[in-house]
């Protein structure tokens, strides 16, 4: 009776490490680092030095590759690292740092 249970208890543990196996594969599938691209609304920006000051507050920004900003078409172009920070963060970063008004376009 207890060899049949220990037995049984066996093949359980064996089917869920299984089953935890393909799973761990599954998410491993998936790069930790996924380089994206957004698109931020900024107001107030009126001249080129604008642009610069937005360019400058999103590159510093933890996971922020490049940006690019233009104050013609009020916008600024942000790509990331979404594995480290997300257009979120991002826009309340920029506003923080430049106090313009910023939010993510959709
Ligand atoms: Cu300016």
């Amino acid at each position: 009776m207890r060899k049949i249970l220990v037995l049984a208890a066996a093949v359980l543990v064996g089917g869920v490490a299984t089953v935890t196996a393909v799973r761990a594969q599954s998410t491993q599938t998936k790069p930790a680092e996924a380089t994206k691209v957004c698109t931020m609304k900024v107001t107030g920006m009126t001249c080129s030095g604008c642009e610069a000051a937005v360019k400058i507050a999103a590159k510093q920004i933890d996971g922020v590759k490049d940006a690019k900003a233009s104050y013609a078409k009020g916008t600024a172009e942000v790509t990331y690292d979404s594995a480290k920070t997300s257009p979120d963060a991002i826009a309340k970063a920029i506003a923080q740092k430049t106090g313009y008004k910023t939010g993510v376009a959709k």
